[in-house]
């Protein structure tokens, strides 16, 4: 069976984007964008840990496989889904907690960072920034082996910075 689709970039993916529902899509969204600024080939695909459980263990079974070197994994509220990834793959997994409806995303937060000793999945912040970050970091990690790939993240540094120091404080009174 095949499970994964929605690959937008040229060649295999490397990256694995999942998440745990559509309502999970904006603020996964922001680690896709992160991916294609950069040209990282990767894919998108909806797996929920409770109401897809077999998919998951399927994934996570062929993730090395099919040559996944990262796992972008974004969940809500009671927040399975990274830290079994995790458990069901070598592939190292960045957790991006979910604002959630009731608890705003600490419950998703808290779900994820809080992985017992032996099987970790890299937490980052909750919502949007967690997301763009989570990519950011996956790149961070391939550019030590990949100089074309280390040479895009300094440039966009560098755009940060020079957008930061073009900043003015806003009209006051
Ligand atoms: C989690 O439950 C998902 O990751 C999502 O954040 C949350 C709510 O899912 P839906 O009820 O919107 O499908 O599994």
């Amino acid at each position: 069976m095949t499970i994964f689709t929605e690959t937008n970039t040229a060649g295999p993916p490397v990256v694995g984007i999942i998440m745990g529902s559509s309502s999970d899509w904006d603020i996964m969204k922001h680690a896709v964008a992160v991916l294609e600024e950069f040209g990282l080939p990767h894919e998108m695909k909806v797996v929920s840990a409770h109401r897809m459980p077999n998919d998951m263990v399927e994934y996570g079974a062929q993730a090395v496989d099919r040559g996944l070197r990262a796992i972008i994994a974004g969940a809500g509220g009671a927040a399975h889904l990274p830290g079994m990834m995790a458990a069901l793959t070598p592939v190292p997994v960045f957790g991006v907690p979910v604002p959630s409806k009731y608890l705003r995303g600490e419950d998703s937060l808290l779900s994820i960072v809080q992985m017992p000793k032996g099987v970790p999945v890299a937490t980052f912040a909750i919502g949007e920034a967690g997301a763009a970050n989570a990519a950011l970091h996956v790149i961070a990690c391939m550019a030590t082996t990949d100089s074309a790939l280390l040479q895009k993240l300094i440039a966009y540094r560098h755009r940060q910075t020079e957008a930061a120091r073009a900043m003015a404080v806003p009209p006051h009174v």
